[in-house]
């Protein structure tokens, strides 16, 4: 409970007073949840929100201040299980930025106090210039958990966390465990008390790993890494944080004490992380120094490109005046340096209201629950809708209609619901239940054993099926038929004007102009592209039957093996899991389409239709793709073309035997980049995977021409 607030002269308003004790006590309950049992309930950005708030009204009503706000704090009491330790110089926090004009503000801040404090000195000649060009260094600001290690005479002695930033927990036993905090420095100019501070995160891909771990064994997943690095730091058995795969990046130094006779210690941050390198400390190598606040914003938006691509979670960040000389002119505030800043990435976690849930049917049956939401601002874009998967996700979230509920946007991934906030539980909610029979074509929903998914079991009697069939052997990859997007397919399966893809071959060109938001010219040109669109590939023609798990690359297999449709309609399983790519599960799926009759006579009426392919010889030898000469070789493609499309180099490429896949690995050969390539180009280069212009694409092509 927050002290009593006294009344004052300046502030008589009763509702100023009740919203500022409300919001220390929410803030106290927050950081409680959070610091000590690591179990927050509501996103940062709402944190930030309500504490932004308390600011705004302390700094209006400075009567109102008192020695117990969550605004002079950084975080909260410590568990008790671990050993409570005073550090010697307590550990700041971050003041925080969200845009330009905030930075702006901040920059403005440092020089106008260095000019003061130069005047001061009586010195007349402020050097504005000197200010105006003033070094920055920025860094990546990871998403973990601040850590002080001691070391004495160059040997680890213990290890603390930040804690409320003047006690915080002995660690000692579970930081000597991370792979990356030295037991011993190495180097003859090593402080005989030296205090090192950074960050200890969870790695993306160790994050990834143990929440599979957990999911397999039915227990808890964590929400997100910094909450997977807390309660591993957290283990009173050391033993499991050594298993937990946890990284530490240094980024200050506290305490320095017996700096040896003849030895300079750095002056300037950059300089101190460049030594705390040399002495055997992780240092984040996107550190830059940069001049000017302007070069910061690059920075930050250089950065907000590559986030993605890097393999630890960065909420923004960090900025701090270079030379340590003007860090102690500015000195602090009281909870964060004057000579440092966090400018934070738009939240990616936000909350708001569940407004209901639909379920929708995929094209092969597939149910899956979707979420209607409140819209609201997450990750840089409005929100309105979220994934919830499947049952299994359905069950471990129970989210209710009426609920409050936290949406996560993290790059381009689609929304997701990461938890509910129990607390903000309306009354008389419902969990939510899987419907038995579809909810389109009223076909009983199964589950196949084995299987997460449920399915529609109506097959093409499902009106919700056959609109995605059709939109999927419309759509660019398969017969690419323009102007036939999933708007008009709905039309016209709606309208009745279509029952199969069979049907579009027949159609009539008054009764599509007759729909809405068409017209004679659109009916025509329809027609006219579904014409076009017959000439095709057995490639794509084997991709737009929809079977499933059978892909883009998956029907160029099929199609180079096979050559033509009746052998591959012949084929059998054993002959199929020889083909590249092709396992058991998927022959089965194959043979399940091509021995029903509908879908037999559905191939034999869209070649009487006209569909149809240039002739190719059958290659039905597995290995005969090895002649290819790109074969076994990986390509991703990135950024804009000028000379061909994307799709185009990538059938080239495919054509010549290289695999095309969407994601930069370590497996990659080749990136091919264009204007705006963005992260893919940043984690080629992070790899040393080799870059190709435009220019050397075509030079490739040429020399297979
Ligand atoms: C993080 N989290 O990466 C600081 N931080 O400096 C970096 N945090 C910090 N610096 C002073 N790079 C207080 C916190």
């Amino acid at each position: 409970m927050s002290q009593e607030l006294k009344q004052s002269s300046s502030t008589q308003d009763p509702s100023v007073i009740h919203e500022v004790q409300a919001l220390r006590d929410e803030l106290h309950r927050h950081n409680h949840l959070y610091y000590a049992l690591d179990n927050p309930e509501i996103p940062d950005a709402e944190y930030d929100r309500l504490l932004r708030r308390l600011q705004q009204l302390e700094a209006e009503n400075p009567d109102l201040l008192s020695a117990d706000s969550p605004t002079l704090k950084v975080g909260s009491a410590p568990l008790d299980a671990f050993t409570q330790v005073a550090h010697k110089l307590p550990m700041l926090s971050l003041d925080n930025a969200f845009s330009d004009d905030e930075m702006a503000d901040f920059n403005k801040r440092v020089i106008d106090r260095l000019n003061n404090s130069i005047k001061n000195e009586a010195s007349e000649n402020t050097t504005k210039e000197l200010f105006e060009s003033l070094e920055y260094v920025c860094e990546p600001k990871l998403d973990g958990i601040a850590v002080s290690l001691i070391y004495e005479d160059g040997i680890l002695v213990m290890g603390v966390t930040r804690g409320d930033g003047t006690t915080g927990e002995d660690i000692t036993a579970n930081v000597r465990t991370v792979g990356s905090i030295p037991l011993r420095l190495t180097g003859n100019d090593i402080p005989s008390e030296l205090e090192v501070r950074g960050e200890i995160y969870m790695p993306k891909a160790a994050f990834e790993k143990i929440n599979k771990a957990a999911l397999a064994k039915d227990d808890k997943p964590f929400v997100n890494p910094r909450n997977a690095a807390a309660g591993s730091l957290r283990q009173l058995d050391s033993k499991i944080t050594a298993k937990r795969s946890l990284e530490m990046c240094a980024y200050s130094v506290g305490i320095v004490e017996g700096i040896k006779d003849g030895v300079d210690f750095p002056q300037t941050h950059e300089k101190i992380l460049l030594k705390l390198s040399e002495w055997g400390f992780r240092i984040n190598q996107e550190m830059r120094r940069v001049t000017g606040i302007d070069a910061c914003d690059a920075y930050y938006n250089n950065l907000s490109e590559k986030r993605d691509a890097l393999p630890y979670e960065i909420d923004g960040i960090v900025y701090k005046v270079n030379a340590i000389s003007l860090q102690k002119t500015l000195g602090f505030i009281s909870r964060a340096p004057r000579w440092a800043i966090a400018r934070k990435f738009p939240a990616q976690e936000e909350m708001t209201q569940l407004l209901g849930i639909e379920f929708q049917v995929g094209r092969t049956g597939a149910i899956t629950p979707v979420a209607r939401l409140e819209p609201v601002f997450v990750g840089g874009v409005t929100v309105s809708n979220a994934t919830l998967h499947n049952q299994d996700e359905v069950k471990r979230l129970d989210a209710r209609v009426g609920d409050t509920v936290i949406i996560r946007r993290a790059g381009d991934v689609i929304p997701q619901i990461v938890s509910v906030v129990l607390s903000r539980r309306p009354e008389h909610t419902v969990p939510l239940n899987f419907p038995e029979s579809c909810p389109v074509c009223e076909s009983p929903v199964v589950q196949v054993p084995g299987e997460v998914v449920m399915r529609c079991s109506g097959g093409l009697i499902c009106g919700a099926q056959v609109k995605e069939s059709i939109k999927h052997y419309a759509s660019r990859k398969a017969m690419d038929i323009d102007g036939l997007g999933d708007k008009l397919v709905e039309q016209l399966v709606d309208e009745k004007i279509i029952k199969s893809v069979v049907d579009l071959y027949h159609l009539d060109v008054d009764k599509v102009a007759s729909l809405e938001r068409m017209g004679k010219k659109s009916a025509e040109n329809l027609l006219a592209a579904i014409e076009v669109s017959k000439t095709t590939s057995l490639a794509r023609f084997i991709y737009s039957l929809g079977i499933r798990e059978v892909g883009e690359a998956t029907a160029r297999n099929l199609s180079q093996y096979f050559g033509d449709i009746d052998s591959l309609l012949a084929s059998d399983e054993e002959t199929l899991i020889l083909i590249n790519d092709i396992g058991p599960i998927v022959a089965r799926f194959i043979i399940d389409f091509v021995s029903q009759e509908s879908n037999q006579l559905l191939i034999k009426q869209l070649l009487e239709q006209g569909v149809n392919w240039p002739e190719a010889k059958a290659q039905n030898n597995t290995d005969d793709s090895n002649e290819l000469p790109l074969v076994n070789k990986t390509y991703v493609l990135s950024g804009s073309l000028f000379g061909l499309t994307r799709d185009q180099a990538k059938e080239k490429l495919q054509a010549l035997g290289a695999t095309v896949t969407g994601s930069v690995s370590k497996k990659t050969d080749y990136l091919v980049a264009g204007p705006g390539a963005g992260s893919k180009l940043t984690k080629a280069e992070s790899l040393s995977v080799p870059v190709l212009d435009e220019e050397q694409l075509l030079a490739l092509f040429e020399q297979y021409a």
